[in-house]
């Protein structure tokens, strides 16, 4: 995607502002959290100040990216700071990315810039950089950063990499376009090293998890008519450490290598009453986006989810349900 206009208006704005808060979606990944860092980079070139914040800290896998140093996760910290531009990344609206209740209190709204490729983005901005045909946010910023010339030291070209493995699960997705591809090699070019990040990034799994998994996979079902798989995690069933959100994500993106199987839901009983879904397909046909909207989240074509009230219950000799 080229664009211009958009890119030089972002970068003007940024280099005018006083003080500049980058934020990305709560339970950060590797693409919210290499596009964090990557942008953070590009702005210690330009000599700005800014702070990062995520409502929760990056998971022990993905450390690396921020230098091990830690963001601003508490909203109270970020009163009187006064930030006049904020930059959100990854994240399809202001909830998700942990702002919504801190902006609303704030006397004098700042400028918010709006970097995303989720196909349900809000469009929340004042200035929205939002191209759902992107694998990842951080393939956004390489277009960014190449519109101003800026050449992405090998540090920045592993936190961009890092965002296109993981949000096209080391390319192999069905989303994976050639584009993808392309800007990951021009990313080799500067340095960046794949196996190494693909490593860091995937090959994650601790014999707890795999235990996890066991448990997980035991509630399967098959439902021929619609061609969907579905499983649950009960709250009793995360013993791993893990956040909860990425021995989902987890089960999930695994469960998407099954073969005859168009839909993958995967449904979690959390805390207070309520379940968090999690949808996959591989089927061009098929756009889970617009179910997760439906039930009021959001997401990709590929990979969406949502979340609902309620309990799971076990109906008698039957699959489990939502009551
Ligand atoms: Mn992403």
């Amino acid at each position: 995607m080229d664009n211009p206009p958009v890119y030089q208006k972002i970068s003007s704005r940024l280099q005018n502002a006083e003080k500049i808060l980058l934020v990305c979606h709560r339970q950060p990944d590797a693409d919210a959290l290499g596009s964090l860092a990557a942008l953070g980079h590009w702005l210690d070139s330009q000599e700005k100040i800014y702070d990062k914040f995520c409502v929760n800290q990056a998971p022990g896998n993905l450390a690396w990216l921020l230098n091990f140093e830690p963001l601003i996760s508490d909203p109270q910290q970020l009163a009187c700071q006064n930030y006049d531009t904020i930059v959100v990344l990854d994240s399809g609206d202001l909830k998700f990315a942990g702002l919504q209740d801190w902006l609303v209190s704030l006397p004098a709204q700042p400028y918010i810039i709006n970097i995303d490729h989720h196909q349900t983005n809000e469009h929340f901005g004042h200035l929205n950089l939002v191209w759902p045909k992107a694998v990842s946010t951080t393939e956004i910023l390489y277009h960014f950063f190449k519109s101003l010339n800026f050449m992405p030291p090998p540090k920045t070209a592993n936190a961009l990499l890092a965002g296109i493995i993981y949000d096209t699960y080391n390319f192999t997705n069905p989303n994976t376009t050639e584009s993808a591809l392309t800007v990951a090699a021009h990313l080799l070019s500067a340095g960046a090293s794949l196996a190494r990040i693909s490593d860091l990034i995937l090959k994650n799994k601790t014999l707890e998890t795999l235990k996890a998994w066991g448990g997980i996979l035991t509630h399967l079902n098959f439902n021929p008519r619609l061609g969907s798989v579905s499983t649950i995690i009960l709250q009793n069933e995360n013993e791993t450490g893990l956040a909860e959100i990425d021995l989902m994500e987890g089960v999930a993106n695994f469960l998407n290598n099954l073969t005859g199987v168009k839909v993958v839901i995967i449904l979690q009983q959390q805390p207070g009453g309520l379940i968090k879904g999690s949808l996959r397909t591989n089927d061009d046909l098929i756009d889970v986006s617009r179910l997760a909207k439906m039930l009021g989240g959001g997401g990709h074509r590929k990979a969406a989810g949502f979340r609902l009230k309620g309990e799971l219950i076990k109906a008698e000799n039957g699959p489990w349900q939502i009551k």
